[in-house]
């Protein structure tokens, strides 16, 4: 493994545990329905607001592709194919790490990460991954991979359904965060930008 693809694990490790702990202590969250091949959460336009996570002297500059409009899932073959559609294009992500995350509650609790480390930003990986990380298990079930670029409406990528533990039915929810220090990397992401529903 390359140094640079053990800074990412480690990026999304301390990702991992956050959602973790703020999973446990929110159960009053409202949470989407999939039971069986399809399901859609609607989210307002124009509603994306840069909320302070963790202490940060960098405020980033709220984006088209930090707002999103619809999350949705779909059965498909032996994968779910997980979208988040955005305002704007997520390919343009500028100078930070913009994560798009997936939070799946069944037996046991998933999250699958799609960030986007930007080509101007200082973090030593850029473009898009995908990793998915059991929460019940504390461990990841898939590491940081790189995948390709996405379409300029939405982040949008397949996960074989295995690796979430090919739940018959679920509840879910999406947020998008940002991470504005890439020096600190043991810290949680510093804002949270929008969250459906
Ligand atoms: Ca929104």
């Amino acid at each position: 493994m390359k140094a640079a693809q053990i800074l990412v694990v480690a990026v999304a490790a301390a990702i991992a545990v956050y959602f973790a702990v703020n999973l446990a202590g929110d159960t009053g969250k409202q949470v989407g329905q999939f039971a069986g091949t399809s399901s859609i959460v609607l989210d307002k336009r124009g509603d994306a607001v840069a909320q302070m996570q963790y202490q940060s002297d960098v405020e980033p500059e709220v984006k088209a592709y930090h707002d999103i409009v619809a999350a949705s899932v779909k059965k498909i073959d032996g994968a779910f194919l997980f979208t988040i559609d955005l305002a704007g294009d997520p390919n343009m992500n500028e100078k930070y790490e913009t994560n798009y995350v997936w939070h799946i509650i069944s037996d046991k609790t998933y999250t699958v990460l799609m960030p986007n480390f930007a080509a101007d930003s200082g973090f030593a990986s850029k473009g898009w991954y995908l990793a998915v990380y059991d929460n019940t298990d504390s461990k990841y079930v898939l590491e940081m991979t790189k995948i390709s670029d996405m379409p300029q409406d939405r982040v949008q990528f397949p996960v074989d359904a295995q690796l979430i533990g090919n739940p018959a039915s679920f509840s879910y929810w999406v947020s998008v965060h940002v991470r504005t220090d890439s020096k600190n990397l043991e810290k949680p992401p510093d804002y949270l930008m929008d969250f459906a529903p």
